[in-house]
């Protein structure tokens, strides 16, 4: 019989050591938003990065992401960013604003810094909803979104050509 093909990708196991992250973390529905932090720095250290080489930035809201994202991708300081938040359809048309300019916003300041920022902000018609994603059965949002810093980070490097290369005189040893 013929042999099944495999359709998944083996991941390369994520290296964060070395690396610089910011998080920002929106305060609003933070019994949601601290889940979410807990989980990135969770997927952070695991995968090697440093306490010390993590910033967490606090905002008020989902609606502030953005500003407080841009302005630390422009520091050039960090390799990436996530912005984390949690964002509850209530009674009216504001859901569906803050939403909006939350995931324009921060795609706008990644793709004018270069810098990679993890949309980690969840969109949920209810709180069941929320908690599932934050931690319950649909896992936590929060650790997926530390291994995409993490691979996006090291992509960013490969594709700018800053991937470290080893120091000339290891490679010449190398060839020899
Ligand atoms: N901000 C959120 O992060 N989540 C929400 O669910 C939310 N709701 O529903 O209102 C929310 N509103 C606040 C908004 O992000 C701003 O902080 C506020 O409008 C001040 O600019």
């Amino acid at each position: 019989m013929a042999k099944k093909l495999r359709s998944e990708r083996v991941q390369p196991k994520l290296d964060a050591s070395g690396l610089r992250f910011a998080v920002v973390v929106s305060r609003f529905n933070n019994f949601i938003t601290e889940r979410l932090l807990s989980g990135a720095m969770d997927a952070l250290e695991k995968s090697g990065a440093a306490k010390a080489a993590i910033e967490i930035v606090e905002v008020p809201g989902a609606f502030e992401l953005p500003l407080a994202a841009k302005k630390l991708a422009t520091k050039g300081e960090y390799d990436a960013l996530i912005a984390i938040g949690c964002v509850i359809r209530g009674e009216t048309s504001h859901y569906d604003y803050v939403c909006s300019e939350a995931v324009r916003g921060l795609q706008l300041a990644q793709m004018d810094t270069g810098v990679p920022i993890i949309f980690c902000v969840l969109t949920c018609e209810t709180q069941e909803q929320a908690i599932a994603r934050a931690g319950g059965d649909h896992g936590n949002k929060g650790f997926d979104s530390g291994l995409a810093a993490i691979e996006m980070a090291r992509l960013s490097q490969k594709l700018s050509g800053k991937v470290p290369q080893p120091a000339p005189s290891a490679r010449k040893l190398r060839r020899a």
